[in-house]
């Protein structure tokens, strides 16, 4: 084995193997969301032919189930893979939440339910599904990329007890890995839009609902940053039992980091990202969270 510069650069072949790869898998995920999600596809579609055909992400995100190394870690490892393969330009951020599974509550099990052995209990039926897959946690973002379950498809019976305890628990057990929003950074789009009031707007003169939750506006208490969101689009979900229905799958948000005071009197053209507000906010997150929630789901087009 040779090791072997490239003709026009100095990375290794290696290097640029892996940095296409992790591209390729990225792309893959963008893919099987669009897919998905039509809201998701056409709201892009509509900006990119409102302003301007380069559309930033501000951040992609994931959920997952903190047992067992199922959580957080499970995603962020492609995270750190992808940030040292020499992928150029900068990376999105990447927001993964885990659900505590420890701390829930044990159902209480009604009489009925004990004399007809429905004895599973929420943090059983996660445990099962991590579990039976193996090491499905190791390939997180290879089953993100493919669009499937590391584990098997659950009984419809599981993902309505899931759903009366934790909306969230039952999103992750029939979705996985799979994307559960991209942002647009509306700061680095060209028009109007680039102010997520007026988005917003145009997001809903094109017929489209807005997560209403707390406002539609969600806004951090600096006041620098800037988030609302699509309602979940729905796709229909065979379980193992055979039973067809519907489920929420995912969403498109939007966040506007407004520039930081210090940078208050920087020229607009010499404005970078890192002059703007950075990282994520709790309060604006819990009502973020809400758009698979049924109540918006259901919630009637204003
Ligand atoms: C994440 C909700 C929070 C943000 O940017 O704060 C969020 C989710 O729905 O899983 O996206
Ligand atoms: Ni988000």
């Amino acid at each position: 084995i040779t090791a072997s510069k490239s003709h026009d650069s100095n990375m290794a072949p290696s290097f640029q193997g892996r940095e296409s790869f992790f591209r390729s898998v990225f792309a893959n995920m963008e893919k099987v969301y669009l897919d998905r999600n039509p809201t998701a596809k056409a709201v892009l579609d509509h900006v990119r032919s409102a302003d301007d055909n380069q559309i930033c992400y501000d951040h992609i995100a994931f959920r997952t189930f903190g047992v067992n190394g199922y959580g957080i870690d499970s995603i962020a490892m492609f995270r750190i893979l992808m940030a040292d393969s020499g992928v150029s330009g900068p990376l999105p951020r990447v927001f993964i939440s885990e659900l505590l599974v420890d701390q829930m509550s044990p159902q209480t099990q009604p009489i009925y339910c004990i004399l007809e052995s429905v004895a599973f209990n929420i943090q059983e039926i996660i445990k099962k599904y991590t579990e039976a897959s193996g090491s499905g946690n190791k390939h997180a973002a290879l089953a993100s990329a493919l669009g499937s379950l590391t584990w098997g498809k659950p009984l419809h019976s599981e993902f309505q007890q899931l759903a009366r305890e934790s909306e969230y628990a039952a999103w992750t057990l029939v979705n996985g890995y799979a994307v559960n929003h991209v942002t647009i950074s509306t700061h680095r789009l060209k028009s109007h839009l680039k102010n997520i009031k007026s988005l917003n707007e145009f997001i809903e003169e094109n017929g489209f609902r807005l997560n209403s939750e707390g406002g539609v506006l969600k806004v951090s208490p600096d006041g620098l940053l800037l988030q609302s969101s699509t309602v979940a689009d729905s796709i229909s979900f065979k379980f193992s039992d055979g039973v067809t229905e519907s489920v929420p799958c995912s969403y498109i948000e939007f966040a506007e980091r407004l520039v930081l005071p210090q940078y208050k009197n920087l020229p607009e053209k010499e404005v970078q990202e890192f002059h703007r507000r950075d990282g994520f906010e709790v309060g604006n997150a819990d009502k973020i969270f809400e758009s698979t929630s049924k109540e918006q789901l259901t919630r009637r087009a204003a």
